[in-house]
């Protein structure tokens, strides 16, 4: 079963890696003001996991550069659990002024990061 996961990963990241979606393309200086407000953003996430590749294919799109976090790192993990509420991935940390919201759900995730910068 380990081995069927696995396997089923690396097939998952490399027609990831094929078809790629194309960036967006911003100005030097609409990337700088997007890539300041995406520092306050981290993506809980395994690496091979379908809806964390479906949510990074979203980043991608939109030319996001937000910080991955490895969720499978025991310290990320208890973070998770812990100020999260859960350990489900992915998980999307949002930091505004003193208030942190941890935004579950691949397709809300996307459907915020579309409205938000698309
Ligand atoms: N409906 C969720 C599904 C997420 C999901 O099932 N993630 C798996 C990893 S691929 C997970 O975190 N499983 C751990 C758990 O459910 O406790 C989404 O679209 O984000």
């Amino acid at each position: 079963m380990k081995i069927i996961r696995w396997l089923l990963g690396r097939l998952i990241l490399t027609l990831n890696f094929i078809f790629a979606p194309k960036k967006r393309k911003r100005t030097l200086e609409q990337q700088q003001t997007v890539d300041q407000e995406t520092q306050s953003l981290q993506l809980y996430q395994f690496q091979a996991c379908p809806f964390c590749v479906k949510v990074r294919r979203a980043m991608r799109r939109n030319a996001l550069n937000i910080q991955l976090v490895d969720a499978k790192q025991t310290d990320n993990q208890q973070q998770l659990a812990e100020q999260g509420g859960k350990v489900k991935v992915p998980c999307l940390r949002i930091e505004e002024g003193n208030k942190v919201t941890w935004m579950y759900e691949s397709s809300d995730i996307i459907a915020y990061l579309d409205n938000r910068f698309a």
